[in-house]
């Protein structure tokens, strides 16, 4: 409960303790005086009530007892609270998003990620986003917590002291399926952490893909929308069929990802009935094996149904 996951968790603790040792003195204290007044001052002991009045000594001692009291809490909840909200310059920034609901990450590189990898010993600012309602980012192993609202660009930061995977977890309750918007934290080795980051999900390569389309002018002659251009429209192409020309023979087949691959690199392969070969060149000397990919996640992507 106390091994301090984080750089806050101490302070947190120290003032929880702090506040849970007064308020366990005086219940324990104000009980035992509570049964004592009962039999000390019971009818057959003390059959006259007396009336009491202004002392000015009892009156300065319950003032000002308390006052040192919650001074000395509000003194160290601001001391453990304060640092909360200065984050250092180098820390690693990932955007987070709560939305109804669940959580995303967002990193620098432009890595989307439902779960936070994080690397050991590094301070972290995490910039906190809302598209629709009140949201907090919570995470109860580093006991940090913070409101996420829209358009409020709000932030937490903190450093990760141990490996290890941690809960987060929203606590504003932001509708039917709030309890289920949870998501991990994995703190690991700084090397795991930046090879992680560096494999590209499948967000990126999706988005890779288009671009590399963009960039070699295939969209200029393969539309996205359904219309027909010079070849067969890109629209809804993964897993149809397709009757094509090859060898001269007409044949239906399916748009895998093996006749994506052979229609970029042999073009003239399989011709798509109804269009002329020869329009198209190779892209087997133009294209990298991960550009190829890319294009092929991001039609399965556009798909929806991703193998
Ligand atoms: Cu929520």
């Amino acid at each position: 409960m106390f091994e301090g996951a984080s750089n806050f968790a101490k302070g947190v603790d120290n003032v929880f303790l702090l506040i849970f040792a007064i308020s366990f003195f005086f219940l324990i204290g104000i009980s035992v005086i509570m049964v004592w007044f009962v039999i000390r001052y019971n009818r057959k002991k003390h059959p006259k009530a007396e009336q009491m009045k202004d002392n000015m000594k009892l009156e300065v001692t319950w003032t000002v007892i308390p006052l040192i009291l919650v001074m000395l809490m509000f003194y160290y909840g601001y001391v453990a609270f304060e640092p909360m909200r200065v984050a250092p310059k180098d820390a690693i920034e990932v955007k987070v998003t709560g939305r109804m609901w669940n959580w995303s990450f967002e990193y620098g590189n432009g890595k989307i990620s439902n779960e936070l990898v994080l690397p050991a010993k590094k301070a972290v600012k995490l910039n906190l986003y809302s598209p629709d309602v009140i949201h907090g980012l919570y995470i109860p192993a580093f006991r940090i917590k913070q409101d996420v609202v829209p358009g409020k660009n709000n932030f937490m930061w903190f450093i990760p002291n141990y490996n290890g995977t941690y809960e987060i977890l929203c606590s504003a309750y932001c509708g039917l399926r709030h309890s289920f918007m949870e998501a991990k934290i994995r703190v690991v080795s700084d090397e795991e952490y930046q090879k992680w980051l560096a494999e590209k999900s499948p967000e990126m390569l999706e988005n890779a893909g288009l671009t590399t389309m963009q960039n070699n002018a295939c969209t200029g002659c393969h539309s996205l929308d359904g219309s027909v251009l010079v070849g067969p429209s890109f629209k809804g192409l993964f897993g149809s069929k397709r009757v094509v020309i090859e060898d001269g023979k007409e044949k239906t087949v399916i748009a895998d990802s093996t006749y994506i691959r052979t229609s970029i690199l042999e073009p003239d392969k399989q011709v798509v009935k109804g269009f002329k070969s020869g329009m198209m060149r190779a892209y087997n000397t133009v294209l990298k094996e991960d550009e190829i990919k890319s294009i092929i996640v991001y039609f399965e992507k556009q798909s929806g149904n991703p193998k």
